[in-house]
């Protein structure tokens, strides 16, 4: 069976799902397909700290009652160091603009509920997803649905919102894909743990031993990360040995301790940098992690899967409201002008807050002199500050 829509997107992410309801407030017929089933999709733990710019398009596009009223405004973040926290307050050197900590998994349920309340079409546990003729002026994504029955969408345009390892990216002529990559020798090991917070702001932490983050998810779960080899396996850490890491790269003469608790989810993620230029192929357009990754220490991922549907609904608003390609023609130099000032950021704050094999003393003393640097320059923090909160996605 052929389905006839506007805009076919690859993806229920929140790059396709934001995307499939900007276009249904813009009037913009599309239909999404995803690989997995609804309850994995929004059981899936991954990013937890929202940019202004995607708090306030959230609440702008309707979606955001759930996260304002669930989700926690922070007004600045620690950096600890020497045994010590030094607060970065991102509100007051930014003039007022905040973070809002609301898991990933939570902004997809949001988002799947606004698309199928109005009966919009999310098609799950899709199958053999293939592009064709996106160099054309009618593209078709052929796939297999739930039943195994194959079915295809004929469109005007295809967004390719599956990720790293979806297949919009590999459907662009190698020749014609431009990619830039950075791989880390050091992956974050996460857990979840039943337990009060033991912090009012997320504390990133700098240890001779490797890098820590306490971050949080509600009043009795909390998040944190360690640096750790990113061909470990989560059977060799105990929970004791986890505990124990935590405490050493946490340690401080300030008062401050880390309050433990039940861990009920364990998880190592591998870091990368990634870039692909261009951003679209004829008809196909990519956005979020299909196109680019960073490494999760700058909270970028999600914040920037936002800001490239941003770009794209606007996009493809005037060219069916008014005609105009300019905003189609422009959508990957805008959106890569953003990815790479927060992919910049990310690699920049990863570098120095991470420890690298083989790294020299003046490696370590420069880190720590930054570090010092940071603390004490009001300049200094301001452009973390900037940059931690987000750039606004129109630039000035
Ligand atoms: P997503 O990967 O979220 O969504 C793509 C969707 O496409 C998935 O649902 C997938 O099932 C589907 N799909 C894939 N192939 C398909 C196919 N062939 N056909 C149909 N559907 C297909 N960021 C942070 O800021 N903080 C974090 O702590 C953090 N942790 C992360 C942990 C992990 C393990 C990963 C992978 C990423 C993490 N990120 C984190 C980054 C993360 O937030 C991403 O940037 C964000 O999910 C990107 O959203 P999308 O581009 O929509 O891609
Ligand atoms: C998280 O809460 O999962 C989180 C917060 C900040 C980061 C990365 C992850 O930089």
């Amino acid at each position: 069976m052929t389905i006839r829509t506007q805009i076919g997107i690859v993806g229920a992410g929140p790059a396709g799902l934001l995307l499939s309801h900007l276009l249904h407030l813009q009037g913009i017929e599309s239909v999404v397909l995803e690989s997995r089933s609804r309850e994995e999709i929004e059981a899936t733990i991954r990013a937890g700290v929202l940019e202004q710019g995607t708090i306030d398009l959230l609440n702008d596009a309707g979606v955001g009652e759930r996260m304002m009223r669930e989700g926690h405004r922070h007004e600045g973040i620690y950096l600890r160091f020497g045994g010590r926290s030094h607060r970065i307050p991102l509100t007051e050197l930014t003039g007022g603009r905040h973070i809002m900590v609301y898991a990933q998994h939570e902004v997809i349920r949001d988002l799947v509920k606004a698309r199928l309340d109005p009966g919009g079409q999310v098609h799950f546990g899709v199958k053999k997803v293939v592009l064709e003729d996106v160099d054309t002026a009618a593209p078709r994504i052929r796939y297999r649905d739930a039943n195994d029955a194959a079915q295809e969408i004929a469109c005007d345009f295809v967004a390719g919102c599956d990720g790293f390892h979806g297949i919009s990216r590999p459907s662009i002529p190698s020749r014609l894909r431009r990619e830039f990559t950075r791989i880390y020798p050091f992956g974050w090991f996460g857990i979840l743990v039943e337990a009060p917070p033991a912090t009012d702001e997320l504390i990133y932490a700098y240890h001779e031993r490797g890098f820590a983050l306490i971050s949080t998810r509600s009043p009795q779960i909390q998040r944190l990360y360690l640096q750790c080899d990113p061909n470990d396996s989560v059977d060799n850490w105990s929970d004791a040995r986890i505990w124990e890491e935590l405490h050493t790269r946490l340690a401080g003469d300030d008062g401050w301790t880390l309050t433990e608790g039940r861990i009920f989810q364990k998880g190592i993620v591998a870091m990368r940098s990634f870039v692909l230029e261009p951003m679209r192929h004829g008809r196909l357009f990519l956005a979020g992690d299909a196109a680019h990754i960073v490494p999760p220490t700058g909270a970028k991922g999600l914040n920037l899967a936002v800001s490239d549907v941003f770009y794209l609904s606007r996009a493809l608003k005037a060219r069916y409201a008014q005609g105009s390609d300019t905003l189609i023609n422009n959508y990957s130099a805008m959106a890569l002008r953003r990815v790479w000032s927060s992919v910049r950021f990310s690699w920049w704050l990863t570098n120095l807050l991470h420890r690298f094999p083989g790294m020299t003393e003046f490696e370590q003393r420069a880190q720590e002199c930054e570090l010092e640097y940071l603390a004490s320059s009001k300049h200094a923090s301001a452009s973390v500050a900037e940059q931690y909160a987000g750039l606004p996605f129109e630039p000035a």
